[in-house]
């Protein structure tokens, strides 16, 4: 018995897409971040044995039976060499699952191992599972940190939900503790919650992203901080804010923490998300701030506006006009990759240098927030830029 030869023909298709080269998009310019041609994981990087029953007495038309509808918002780790992302993978059935995908230069090559990560069933109430991020933390261990659903038991509407910040942990990727979920004792809601990777005062540190409600930050005023004493019950009580959310900005509606902080020799370099409302709905863009070396809570640069966001077919997609991240790799030569998922629908790949990432977030002027000083700030760079030009002459 072997499998029918429209699985051989999926099977090249796919095996040609994982192969293809990645290049850099010549056509993208800004001095501070390469973005590239093609997205690094699909739902058609997804195996077809995770799809397709391959047995033609049980498929005789080689139909998908489990379809995968989106591969998106990735953590990401580099370790012995390789670049490793475990990635939100969304079934047809809308439920979002973890799965490893590996590759030896973080650009393109991309592939996914054979089983998805099986994370411990220890939460009955949980109905969905979504990015995780990754932190390797001083302590040895390997955190993920992700959001973990549940429907409000308390509401009568359907789609009234509950988000929480679950903990699990690990040392090679494929055999994860589970640790109880993280408590925040003021704020009802958690999601976009990451682990910093050093102790602070001895203890853990964790950004969070106060919420009222389930969509709504509501009163949560940006990305929190807080700290816990035990990772494994970890509670927080205070929650400090560091980058808040303004008024007639990127982060109006509501913002939270992205990638692992990248400590520089500056601070702590941060890649976020901001959210602002439109007539077409909610528009997600990646910044970036940065906070100080002995109070990773305080932020001391803040350029204005956004560092990435969504372009051409990076628009469209399942939930439109998004761009989001959940993990950056910073490699010992200086490097970063910043994995970045557009529209939930697929991840993409931007590379830049932590020199390069300080420069941005030491340099860009900040937000003066009104338009008549956004005309006077960009007034003061032409005039400068001018009389250079002059000079040059
Ligand atoms: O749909 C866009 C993003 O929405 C959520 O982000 P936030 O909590 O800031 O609204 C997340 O569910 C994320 O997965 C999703 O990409």
């Amino acid at each position: 018995m072997k499998p029918c030869k429209k699985y051989e023909e999926e099977l090249k298709k796919q095996e040609d897409l994982i192969c293809r080269k990645n290049e850099v998009d010549e056509g993208f310019y800004n001095g501070v971040f390469d973005r590239y041609k093609y997205p690094v994981l699909t739902r058609d990087h997804a195996p077809l044995f995770w799809r397709y029953d391959l047995d033609p007495r049980t498929n005789p038309f080689f139909q998908e039976r489990l379809g995968i509808n989106a591969v998106m918002n990735s953590g990401a780790i580099y370790l012995d060499g390789k670049f490793y992302l475990v990635a939100r993978v969304e079934g047809n059935d809308r439920k979002s699952f973890f799965a490893v995908a590996e590759s030896d230069n973080g650009i393109d090559n991309f592939r996914f191992w054979d089983y998805p990560v099986v994370l411990p069933d220890t939460c009955p109430e949980e109905t969905n599972v979504y990015d995780m991020r990754l932190t390797k933390h001083e302590d040895g261990y390997i955190y993920g940190v992700f959001c973990s659903e549940s429907k409000d038991a308390a509401s009568a509407d359907l789609s009234a939900a509950v988000a929480a910040a679950g903990i699990v942990r690990t040392k090679d990727l494929k055999t994860w503790e589970r640790l109880p979920n993280l408590k925040t004792l003021r704020s009802p809601q958690q999601r976009n919650v990451v682990l910093h990777p050093e102790f602070v005062d001895g203890k853990y540190a964790f950004y969070t992203r106060p919420m009222d409600d389930f969509i709504e930050t509501g009163s949560g005023g940006g990305i929190g901080f807080g700290l816990c004493d035990d990772i494994t019950c970890a509670v927080i009580d205070e929650e400090r804010i560091t980058s808040c959310r303004k008024y007639h900005t990127i982060t109006e509606s509501k913002n939270g923490a992205g990638a692992v902080p990248i400590k520089s020799e500056k601070g702590w370099l941060h890649i976020a998300h901001g959210v602002r409302n439109t007539a077409a709905g909610l528009r997600y863009v990646i910044y970036a701030f940065a906070t100080a070396l002995d109070d990773p809570a305080r932020v001391i640069a803040e350029p204005s506006g956004l560092l990435l966001g969504p372009r051409a077919g990076e628009r469209v997609g399942d939930v439109s006009n998004v761009v989001f991240t959940n993990g950056a790799i910073d490699l010992p030569d200086g490097r970063i990759f910043l994995y970045y998922a557009s529209s939930d629908t697929r991840l993409h790949v931007a590379t830049t240098t932590r020199k390069r990432l300080e420069d941005y977030i030491f340099h860009t002027p900040q937000d003066p927030l009104r338009s008549a000083d956004c005309v006077k700030q960009r007034c003061a760079l032409i005039e400068r830029n001018l009389q250079f030009l002059n000079q040059c002459e």
